[in-house]
C-alpha cells in the first residue's frame, strides 16, 4: 500500500479529482475537502492527521465486532489462497457459504432457516421482493403483488431499494419507483402521538395504517408489509411495544407476508441476535448485511423463513434471480470467524445484559436533561438523541436539521464519530464498547452538546 507517500492534501485533491462519493453533495465537499480516514483499532478510528476519533457509529452501523481484528484478515487471506472466487451458479456450491448457511439457521429464529446471499443490504431487498412476488406467483395469486412500506424507511439506494424506502429526497430523484409499492406512516411517538395519547395507543394507531393500506387494496393485492424493526437511517425511530405485535397480527389475518429489513439490527445490535427476537415476531424473510462480516467484507444475506422456502422449493422451477458474488468464498469465511468472535466473545448476551441497559441509563442520567435534548432513546447499543431549541413545546432550530450538524461538528472535532440525520443525532457503535467506552462517549457528547448551545445561542 502506498498511500503513504501522498500528503493529506496531494490525496484530497485527487478525492476532488475523481471520487464520486455516495450521498454527497459534491460542490460543497470538494470546496471543504473530505476527511481522509486512514486506520483504526478497536472502537478508535484515526484520520491522516492522526487524530484519534471514538466510532460511535461502528462505520456505517457494521463494524460490531469493532476494528483490528487479525483474525479476520487471516481468515480472508486463507479462503482467498485456497478459493479466492468460485460462482454457486449451475448446481455449484463452495465450502464456505454451505457452513455460514448452516450457521445462519443455527440462530436464526427457529421458522427461518434458508440463505440467499448477496453483497450489500440494497441486493439482499432486491431478492426479498423478488422472492415475494415470486411467492405468491407459485401459490397462483399472480395479483397478490403489492408492498407496503413506511415513510423515512431505508431499503437501500438501488430502484428497488429506492423504491421499498420513503425517503422522500431519494423517490424525487429516482423519478419513477418500482410500481405498486405504497407508504404508510412510521410508528415515531415523539413527532407523531396526539396530545396525551399514549405510546401504547399511538403503537396501535401506527400499527392500524398497515391495515388500512391493506383494506385499501383489497387483501388479494397485497403481498407483503416490510419493515426495519427499528429505523435506522431514518432516525433510530424505536416503536412503541404495541406496534410489532400489531403489525404482525394484521399480516396473519390478511395473509400477508411478513418482510423484517435487519440489516442494521441484525447480529447482536438489539441484544439477540436479530430483533425479530427481540421483539417476539416472526418474519416470512430476514434482510441482513453490514454486521454480517462486521463491515470487513461486503456480504448480505436475505434469511427465508421456511413458508417461502417451502413453496420455492416444493413448487420446483428456476428462481431467475442471483449475483456473480452470491455466496462469495472469501465474503462467507470472513462471516463465519465474525460470528465465530461475536459468540466466543458473548458480545450479543453483554448487550443484552450490561452495555445495552448501561448505555440507557447513562443517556438518561448524562444526556436527556441538557438544554438542547428533547429526548433520548435507545435499545440495545442504539441510540437516539432529538435536538430541540424548547424542550417542552419540542420546538426545533431552523434550518430543519441544522443544529444537529452543529452538534455532530463539535463532536467529532471533540473526538466524537456519531451521525445527524434530520434533528436527531445517532449512535450505533461497535458491540465491544464497555461500561468505560460508553462513559467516554457520554463526556464527549456531553462536551458537545455544551459547545453547540453556546454557538447556537449567538446565532
Ligand atoms: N436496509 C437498511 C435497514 C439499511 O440501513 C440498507 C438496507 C442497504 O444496505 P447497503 O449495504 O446496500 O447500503 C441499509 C443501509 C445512513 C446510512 O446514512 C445507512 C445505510 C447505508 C448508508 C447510509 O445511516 N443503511
Amino acid at each position: 500500500m502506498t498511500y503513504q507517500n501522498y500528503s493529506l492534501k496531494q490525496l484530497q485533491q485527487i478525492d476532488a479529482a475523481h471520487h464520486l462519493h455516495p450521498f454527497t453533495d459534491h460542490k460543497e465537499m470538494r470546496g471543504a475537502g473530505s476527511r481522509i480516514i486512514t486506520h483504526a483499532n478497536g472502537p478508535f478510528i484515526y484520520d491522516s492527521e492522526g487524530t484519534e476519533i471514538l466510532d460511535g457509529m461502528a462505520g456505517l452501523w457494521c463494524v460490531n465486532i469493532g476494528y483490528g481484528r487479525d483474525e479476520l484478515a487471516e481468515a480472508a487471506y486463507a479462503q482467498m489462497k485456497e478459493l479466492p472466487y468460485y460462482n454457486s451458479f449451475f448446481k455449484c456450491s463452495t465450502p464456505t457459504p454451505v457452513l455460514l448457511s448452516k450457521k445462519l439457521a443455527e440462530i436464526a429464529p427457529k421458522h427461518v432457516n434458508q440463505v440467499f446471499y448477496g453483497s450489500s443490504g440494497s441486493e439482499a431487498n432486491d431478492t426479498a421482493l423478488r422472492l415475494v412476488r415470486h411467492y405468491w406467483v407459485l401459490e397462483g395469486q399472480q395479483e397478490k403483488n403489492r408492498i407496503i412500506s413506511r415513510k423515512m424507511a431505508y431499503h437501500g439506494s438501488t430502484v428497488a431499494g429506492t423504491s421499498l424506502g420513503g425517503m422522500d429526497g431519494m423517490h424525487k430523484q429516482l423519478n419513477g419507483a418500482v410500481p405498486n409499492i405504497v407508504h404508510v406512516m412510521m410508528p415515531y411517538a415523539y413527532e407523531l402521538a396526539l396530545p396525551g395519547e399514549s405510546d401504547h395507543d399511538f403503537g396501535l394507531r401506527a400499527a392500524g395504517a398497515v391495515e388500512e393500506a391493506i383494506l385499501e387494496a383489497g387483501a388479494d393485492k397485497v403481498a407483503a408489509f416490510i419493515g426495519e424493526p427499528v429505523m435506522g437511517a431514518g432516525g433510530v425511530k424505536i416503536p412503541p411495544a404495541s406496534y410489532w405485535p400489531e403489525v404482525q397480527r394484521i399480516c396473519r389475518k390478511y395473509d400477508v407476508l411478513l418482510m423484517l429489513d435487519e440489516v442494521i439490527t441484525g447480529y447482536g445490535r438489539t441484544g439477540e441476535w436479530f430483533a425479530a427476537q427481540t421483539l417476539g415476531i416472526e418474519p416470512d424473510t430476514i434482510t441482513t448485511a453490514k454486521a454480517l462480516t462486521s463491515g470487513y467484507q461486503p456480504l448480505s444475506a436475505l434469511l427465508v423463513g421456511d413458508r417461502i422456502a417451502s413453496t420455492l422449493v416444493e413448487k420446483g422451477g428456476e428462481f431467475n434471480h442471483g449475483y456473480t458474488y452470491s455466496g462469495h468464498p472469501v465474503a462467507c469465511a470472513v462471516a463465519l470467524k465474525n460470528l465465530e468472535i461475536i459468540e466466543r466473545e458473548g458480545l450479543v448476551d453483554r448487550v443484552r445484559n450490561d452495555t445495552g441497559p448501561y448505555f440507557a441509563k447513562a443517556l438518561q442520567e448524562r444526556i436527556a436533561g441538557h438544554d438542547l435534548v428533547g429526548e433520548v432513546r435507545s435499545i440495545g447499543l442504539m441510540g437516539a438523541i432529538e435536538i430541540v431549541k424548547d424542550k417542552a413545546t419540542k420546538e426545533r432550530f431552523l434550518p430543519a436539521g441544522s443544529a444537529a450538524v452543529t452538534v455532530r461538528d463539535y463532536a467529532i472535532a471533540n473526538g466524537m464519530m456519531l451521525r445527524a440525520t434530520g434533528d436527531t443525532m445517532i449512535l450505533s457503535p461497535p458491540l465491544i464498547w464497555t461500561r468505560d467506552t460508553i462513559d467516554m462517549a457520554c463526556d464527549r457528547i456531553s462536551k458537545a452538546l455544551d459547545l453547540a448551545q453556546a454557538d447556537l445561542s449567538k446565532r
